[in-house]
């Protein structure tokens, strides 16, 4: 199976249709677990809810988070199945514009998806892949769950963590440190734990993410701090939980 089929764009589900080919094809190759179908048809249903667009506050959380990766000494982008299969040039793009590093970091780890993730992604032009060292351990999770790499998730002041497990969300937060979630569900813990949380389809978070970052990259360190410290993660989760169960699509 191809990465990507002929859907015409005029499609009124053409977005979602794309997406669903790409985590199948991401199954089929072994990156994507069976259960990351599962995690996506859950996303699916809030994002249908959203209205399938990127919210006012959600575009404000990524121009955040941007500024956040800029400021950081060391940040790392963490991959996961579902992320390999969407957004693997994207993720690489939003890399080279932050200066971040790349880490594969998975919930249902074994050794044949970590090496096929990092090629997949080698494919897409990352030039390093971290993960697969895994010299480093969260505290306070299960084994393979926990396992980072030391100068990679380890060191990290600043990780963006997108469709992450609830737990190793919590777990890291507790390592202080800065967490930017991409989750399209406002009540999940990961959510409700991060930094930033960003409450959009991770297809359209991550080139966002990267048009601010390329637009921030010039600021001095002051006006991306300004930027930060204006947020509120609080009225963030407020503002897409309203979106979703008023059903304002603004
Ligand atoms: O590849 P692995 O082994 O690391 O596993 C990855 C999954 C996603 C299967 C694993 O982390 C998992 O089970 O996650 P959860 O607990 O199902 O959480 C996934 C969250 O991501 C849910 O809150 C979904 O609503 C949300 N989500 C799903 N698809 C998208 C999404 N958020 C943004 N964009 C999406 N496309």
């Amino acid at each position: 199976m191809s990465d990507e089929i002929e859907i015409p764009e005029s499609h009124p589900r053409y977005q979602s249709l794309l997406t669903r080919h790409r985590i199948e094809a991401g199954v089929e190759k072994g990156i994507t677990s069976k259960q990351g179908l599962i995690a996506q048809g859950r996303g699916e249903a809030f994002d249908y809810l959203i209205g399938e667009r990127t919210t006012e506050s959600a575009e404000q959380a990524e121009r955040v988070a941007a500024a956040h990766l800029l400021l950081a000494d060391s940040p790392v982008l963490s991959v996961n199945g579902n992320v390999a299969a969407l957004v693997p040039g994207e993720i690489v793009e939003l890399a080279k514009a932050t200066g971040a590093e790349i880490e594969v970091n998975l919930f249902n780890r074994t050794e044949e998806r970590m090496e096929a993730i990092a090629e997949h992604l080698r494919e897409h032009g990352a030039e390093e892949v971290k993960g697969l060292t895994a010299d480093g351990r969260i505290p306070g999770l299960d084994h393979e769950r926990a396992k980072v790499d030391a100068d990679g998730i380890g060191n990290a002041d600043v990780v963006l963590v997108p469709l992450e497990d609830g737990d190793r969300a919590e777990a890291l937060g507790e390592m202080d440190k800065t967490e930017l979630v991409i989750d399209l569900n406002p009540m999940s813990r990961s959510a409700q734990v991060a930094s930033v949380p960003i409450v959009d389809n991770v297809i359209r978070a991550v080139p966002n993410m990267t048009d601010h970052a390329r637009d921030l990259a010039a600021e001095p360190n002051s006006t991306l701090e300004g930027i930060i410290e204006e947020f509120d993660p609080e009225a963030a989760l407020s503002a897409a939980e309203d979106a979703i169960r008023s059903g304002d699509m603004e």
